[in-house]
């Protein structure tokens, strides 16, 4: 039985830069194409809500699976005397040990997106081995597809400084996971802020804005004529997920790559797979995948085995920080 292929959405991006509120914006965007309600539970199956931020107050959009509902920031806190971000990471570090039930879930709701909401810093998801790990989980199940989508605060990034560390930010992650990374500039609503968007399209126009101010550093600009290159390997949207604004660019985009990987693998038989392995991006285990649940199932026990000893180690960690920070 062939199934059709999953794009998961990573949102990531600086405290405050409108994750929460963008994630909620694609999950609605997705489910004007993408519908199939789920008769028990009344959720939109086709798009699949997750929240990885454990110390999230209020989510916005509907949830398939939410981190909250296994682990509790405030009790790892108060049982284990943990501050908040030794919390946050141990909650990571713990949901990656169950990363097998995650998997599970999306396999059993067979979404066609996944939105997943990550913490608030960034650095929590990109920076932790249970980021990468869970990224890479993520898109070694087969027909999936990993797409991250880095979130910048299109107000903040008005001043030179916070819009080139951004930019370094998203070179960081691409590189950290290998996935495809595009920028996602929110707030495009706040005056001014087509100031961002220029500066993304006309490189000696960011330059010329640096010349005119007296403090920025010869470093500065020399990253800012990295940045040229840096443009030719992202995608730039500019979306204000307050308005629902820069809907059709993104949308085009993500469906664009669902033609070129899933459409091809819809309806093929076995002489097609070459096919097929031109819209995938070449690994064995994703081609697996495509022969039936009881190989995909192997394909998961695999790939979970190699992650097992690195899994292992997270364990040790967690108990290293339990014991260290517990003193019950
Ligand atoms: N004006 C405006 N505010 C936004 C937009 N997106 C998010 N916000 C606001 O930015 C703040 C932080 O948003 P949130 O989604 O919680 O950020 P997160 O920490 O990255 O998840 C909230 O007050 C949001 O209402 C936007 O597109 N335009
Ligand atoms: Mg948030």
């Amino acid at each position: 039985m062939d199934r059709k292929r999953t794009t998961i959405i990573v949102v990531l991006g600086m405290a405050g830069c409108g994750k929460t509120t963008f994630a909620q914006r694609l999950y609605s965007w997705l489910s004007e194409k993408h519908c199939r309600i789920n008769r028990e539970t009344g959720m939109n199956d086709e798009v699949f809500g997750a929240n990885l931020d454990p110390a999230c107050l209020a989510t916005k959009m509907p949830l398939h699976y939410d981190i909250r509902e296994i682990i509790s920031v405030a009790d790892l806190m108060e049982r284990k005397k943990l501050g908040p971000n030794g919390a946050i990471l141990t909650s990571l570090n713990l949901f990656v040990l169950q990363i097998d039930a995650f998997i599970k879930e999306i396999e059993k709701t067979s979404p066609r997106y996944v939105v997943i909401d990550t913490p608030g810093q960034v650095e929590m998801f990109t920076t932790s081995t249970s980021g990468y790990l869970l990224t890479k989980c993520l898109a070694k199940s087969p027909n999936t597809q990993v797409r991250m989508l880095y979130v910048v605060d299109g107000e903040k990034a008005q001043s030179q400084q916070c819009f080139v560390s951004n930019m370094v930010f998203a070179s960081s992650v691409r590189m950290r996971f290998q996935e495809e990374v595009s920028i996602v500039v929110n707030k495009a609503d706040f005056e001014h802020a087509d100031t961002v968007e220029k500066w993304t399209r006309d490189f000696d126009l960011f330059l010329n804005s640096l010349a005119q101010e007296e403090t920025i550093s010869p470093t500065l600009r020399s990253i800012a004529l990295w940045m040229e290159e840096f443009y030719n390997n992202f995608e730039i949207f500019h979306v204000s997920s307050v308005l629902g604004t820069g809907k059709s660019a993104l949308l085009h985009s993500l469906s664009a790559e669902e033609a070129s990987g899933v459409e091809g693998a819809g309806g093929a038989k076995d002489g097609d797979m070459s096919k097929i392995k031109d819209g995938m991006r070449g690994d064995a285990m994703r081609e697996d995948g495509m022969r039936g649940d009881e190989t995909r199932d192997n394909a998961i026990r695999e790939n979970s085995s190699k992650t097992r000893q690195t899994l292992e180690d997270i364990q040790n960690k967690v108990n290293d920080i339990a014991i260290s920070g517990g003193k019950d």
